[in-house]
């Protein structure tokens, strides 16, 4: 077991960082790169890089600690057969999943939308998860890689913050998983929403989970490392 407290709110709180992992959600081509997904549904995509920078720190850190770092994507596969028609019809049909846009078919695994920015991209032994819908948890098999690992807290990074990071959160509370999120380690197309998001989670004396952030968290890990050696 190794302690550490992490300067969050509602309060701090210390957690056993040999029971932690970083969860990365969607940092994809998609999201963050013009002719995506994200500029499909009429978005300013420029608005989610802010986060890259501080994911990086952290997923530095908590690569130098050997730490469980989690990658996830959101897409579908090429036939569409897990794809809801509902969400498949949504906005313009030149637009819509599975139509061809400059980075290949919109929000479909294998194409170069879909695959994860270069300054954020995993490494060998990051597992990546392909999830159909917003939330993490929803038909992947995230948990049984968290309880195998005996994992009870997640550092959450990634965007949307109010569709996939807070989905996921919200999945990863009912589930039993204490969640730290990093607030410039997300990001929204909606600035306010982007702070809304993060004001739900923490509120009521951390209802949803903690909101950290990425100097915070680094800080943290890297403290804990240098006292008491890698985990891994
Ligand atoms: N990853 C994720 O948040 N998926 C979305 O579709 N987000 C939007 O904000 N559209």
């Amino acid at each position: 077991m190794v302690r550490a407290t992490i300067k969050a709110e509602p309060h701090p709180l210390a957690i056993d960082l040999d029971r932690a992992a970083l969860i990365i959600i969607d940092m994809q081509r998609d999201f963050l790169e013009p002719g995506g997904f994200g500029a499909a549904l009429g978005n300013d995509v420029t608005l989610l890089a802010a986060a890259i920078g501080p994911c990086k720190a952290v997923l530095d850190a908590a690569r130098a600690r050997g730490m469980l770092v989690i990658h996830t994507r959101e897409g579908h596969r090429p036939d569409l057969s897990d794809a809801p028609p509902l969400k498949v019809e949504r906005g313009d049909p030149a637009m819509r999943i599975g139509a061809r846009g400059p980075m290949g078919r919109i929000l479909i695994r294998g194409e170069a939308g879909h695959d994860i920015i270069a300054a954020l991209y995993p490494i060998d032994g990051e597992p990546v998860i392909d999830k159909p819908g917003k939330g993490a948890f929803y038909q992947t098999d995230l948990e049984l890689m968290l309880r195998n690992r005996g994992i009870e807290t997640l550092f959450v990074c990634g965007v949307t913050t109010e569709i996939c990071v807070n989905t996921t959160v919200r999945e990863a509370n009912d589930r039993g998983f204490r969640c730290i999120v990093l607030s410039d380690c997300c990001a929204s197309y909606f600035p306010q929403f982007h702070e809304i998001g993060l004001a739900m989670i923490k509120a009521q004396g951390g209802i949803l989970g903690w909101v950290s952030d990425a100097a915070s968290a680094a800080a943290a890990i890297y403290t804990a490392t240098a006292k008491s050696g890698r985990a891994a």
